[in-house]
């Protein structure tokens, strides 16, 4: 039977000015408003520092996301949504995901217990360039290409890379030992879920061993790196605010 004093107030989660590391140990489920047969674990928010929202949403069958005004982008990780608009109906598997515009009327309803990522952020316009329709897409249809050159770490990109985009959200896997090339320090942000595998995350100051299930919030500028462990391809789920200018 679970004692909580087994962990004896132990985790890998990390909180610090710069970074969250959030491991599944430490996860808190509550609802979400509008929301029906089902829980969220809110990885991080505005109250965080992050200037977007990312939850994980576990339905049960018949299980509904609550509405939203803001765009919305969903990844499949369990189970079966079903993404209806007036218009449109896609049923998403693991792998499938969607985009869903601002202000776009939508359901998203589990066919059966389900584990979806969802993504939240107030859309932020570019004067010229119309704001992104509907997208709907799969990832075992797109194709990934290798970062700086290095076919070990392979980059597949969800949304198509246009402008009307203010962010991007990216697989990233890697083969074992293959890791990025660089610390990189950026001005945009990221919201990371680990898929698969596992391996070492260089995070400011200090390095972190993570594994499948482990979220990690980075704020703009902190000092990033990973390298791949184990004998299986790690891969990760990355979002990044995209395309706007800083000011
Ligand atoms: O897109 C990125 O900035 C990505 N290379 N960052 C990361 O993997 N931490
Ligand atoms: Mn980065």
């Amino acid at each position: 039977m679970h004692n909580p004093m087994h962990s004896l107030g132990l985790t890998r989660s990390a909180n610090r000015r710069d970074h969250l590391l959030q491991t599944p140990d430490t996860f808190v489920r509550a609802p979400l408003p509008g929301m029906t047969g089902g829980v969220a674990i809110v990885h991080t928010a505005p109250v965080a520092g992050a200037g977007f929202t990312q939850y994980t949403a576990e339905l049960e069958p018949g299980g509904a996301l609550g509405p939203t005004t803001v765009q919305r982008f969903l990844y499949v990780t369990k189970g079966e949504v079903v993404l209806s608009t007036w218009t449109e109906k896609a049923a998403l598997k693991p792998g499938g995901y969607a985009y869903i515009p601002a202000g776009q009327a939508h359901s998203v309803i589990a066919s059966e217990a389900s584990s979806v990522v969802v993504i939240e952020k107030p859309y932020t316009p570019l004067a010229g360039v119309d704001a992104p329709a509907l997208c709907v897409g799969s990832e075992a249809k797109i194709a990934t290409t290798p970062l700086g050159g290095d076919p070990d770490l392979q980059v597949g990109t969800l949304l198509p890379a246009t402008p009307a985009f203010d962010f991007a959200v990216n697989t990233m896997t890697y083969n074992p030992g293959a890791a990025l090339s660089m610390v990189e320090i950026h001005v945009m942000e990221h919201g990371l879920l680990m898929l698969e595998g596992g391996g070492i995350y260089r995070l400011g100051d200090q390095w972190y061993p993570v594994t499948a299930g482990d979220f990690i919030w980075m704020a703009p500028y902190c000092p990033q790196w990973f390298g791949a462990l184990g004998k299986t391809p790690a891969k990760y789920l990355i979002y990044k605010d995209w395309n706007r200018h800083p000011l």
